[in-house]
């Protein structure tokens, strides 16, 4: 075999990208966010395939982009009027060589193959970065929760479930919650798996209720987890939460927690979100207010004027961006920081941002915040944090022990600072120091290729 001098291998690394990348492309057509999540990572592992060419000629990254099977099916249900209704139900099993696939349902009437499909090609690295043996998957529906009764909630994820379960299982498939789908779905979801399979195996669903099977500190995960990362990278610059002023767009699961931890670690956080606008108060978050309205009442961030009159409600979620901020924590949504909206929280002074959510800021916004030096904490690493408990909920089931919370959140610690760990060190062997999303692209990559090139071409 000749051996290519390092500009060659460089040009070799390039084309092979490219190709993969345009087949993925050509075979999955009109899936946009698929396409972008797939192009982020794979520009980031051009400096591997440049010195290591054994990726390329065991075809790596075409098989990493094609997934194990996705499962497509019909749910139909009955609303409170008693008309038939009929929804879309999705898994994709995209990943298995590190462990069972594992990775959330999302219910959003913008659920699609295409989102789908990026959050479950995200999970496989954000997964292997945790240093868990968990594999990728993701799944979801059309179907919209809100405005829903817990009767009508309760009868579509039966549903749902009734043709998921030939699916997953403890050691094959392992679904949580996202966007949509907290501890409500995922007890209903739990109690019709059960019903169906005539037993208890605790470990096929995460984010379980405390009382039958759930981790403490899993609810807390992904928002502690994400301000836990985000303290790491300030540290870097001698910088901390303290006396910060915080903005978090959203205002469910990841939102809250983050909120809650930052403001733990002494940051102001002055404004939060949800998709019908968002709120600004000068004084900081009231977070029990938050928790009432969201958590428990389901209703509007609109309302929280209500009982907090100095802050300001602005119709419209994207202005969020607008409100000057030192640390800026996505925590929404997909793509909710354009190029616009970066230059925005740059001009404002943004030192910091967090991606709480999957892939809420586009490729343009990631590119402006790394000319601008801005710290940026990609989402595989930064809310790494919600799978990662998730782990230790499938560990704790297996066992058939019940870890306290104070032990969870130090593991979960641990974990976030190893991730941290695992992007920096990454980064700096392949020449990008500093670049936390090249490092978290290529650290999860590695050890995924490994394991498949070990297990061989199946
Ligand atoms: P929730 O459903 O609890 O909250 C989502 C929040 O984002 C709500 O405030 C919602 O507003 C807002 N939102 C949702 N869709 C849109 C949209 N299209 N435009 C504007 N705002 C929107 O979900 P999570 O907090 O669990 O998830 C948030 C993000 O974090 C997602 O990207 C998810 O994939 C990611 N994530 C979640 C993890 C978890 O453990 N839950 C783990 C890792 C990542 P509204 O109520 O008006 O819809
Ligand atoms: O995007 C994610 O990592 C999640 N929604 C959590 C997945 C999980 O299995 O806990």
């Amino acid at each position: 075999m000749t051996t290519l001098t390092s500009a060659q291998a460089q040009t070799s690394a390039e084309s092979y990208v490219q190709s993969v990348y345009e087949n993925v492309v050509r075979r999955n057509p009109h899936e946009a966010e698929f396409h972008q999540a797939v192009k982020e990572i794979f520009d980031s592992l051009v400096p591997v395939f440049a010195v290591h060419p054994e990726y390329i000629e065991h075809n790596i990254l075409e098989r990493i982009a094609e997934p194990d099977r996705v499962v497509t099916f019909r749910v139909p249900w009955v609303d409170d009027e008693g008309n038939v209704r009929v929804n879309r139900g999705f898994r994709v099993q995209f990943n298995s060589v590190l462990g069972p696939y594992k990775g959330g349902i999302r219910f959003h009437p913008s659920v699609n193959a295409s989102i789908v499909k990026f959050l479950g090609f995200e999970q496989i690295f954000k997964n292997s970065l945790t240093g868990q043996p968990i594999g990728g998957g993701k799944g979801g529906s059309d179907f919209d929760p809100k405005g829903k009764s817990d009767g009508e909630v309760m009868r579509f994820t039966q549903s749902f479930m009734t043709e998921l379960y030939k699916y997953i299982g403890p050691d094959t498939d392992v679904p949580a919650g996202d966007i949509g789908v907290g501890a409500r779905e995922i007890g209903f979801m739990f109690g019709q798996y059960k019903r169906i399979r005539g037993g208890n195996e605790a470990g096929v669903l995460t984010g379980k209720g405390i009382g039958y099977g759930g981790s403490l500190a899993r609810k807390e995960a992904t928002g502690y987890g994400c301000v836990y990362f985000v303290q790491e990278m300030l540290a870097s610059r001698g910088l901390s939460f303290r006396d910060s002023t915080v903005v978090v767009s959203g205002s469910g699961n990841v939102s809250i927690y983050a909120i809650e931890k930052a403001q733990q670690l002494g940051a102001k956080v002055v404004a939060c979100s949800d998709s019908d606008g968002y709120i600004y108060d000068p004084d900081g978050l009231d977070l029990e207010t938050i928790k009432q309205l969201k958590e428990v009442e389901r209703k509007r961030i609109k309302e929280y004027t209500l009982a907090r009159p100095q802050a300001v409600y602005t119709e419209g979620c994207s202005g969020i961006w607008s409100v000057p901020s030192d640390i800026a924590l996505p925590c929404a949504t997909q793509n909710e920081i354009d190029e616009q909206a970066a230059l925005l929280l740059i001009e404002n002074g943004v030192k910091a941002i967090g991606e709480g959510a999957n892939m809420p800021c586009n490729l343009e916004a990631i590119g402006a915040f790394q000319r601008e030096d801005v710290l940026f904490g990609p989402a595989k690493a930064a809310n790494a944090g919600g799978v990662a408990v998730s782990a230790l909920e499938m560990a704790q089931n297996s066992m058939r022990l019940a870890w306290t919370f104070e032990e969870v959140d130090a593991k979960l610690h641990e974990i976030m600072r190893n991730i941290y760990g695992r992007c920096v060190d990454a980064a700096e062997r392949y020449g990008y120091s500093g670049n936390l999303v090249v490092g978290a692209n290529i650290a999860g990559f590695v050890k995924v290729a490994d394991a498949a090139i070990a297990q061989g071409v199946v």
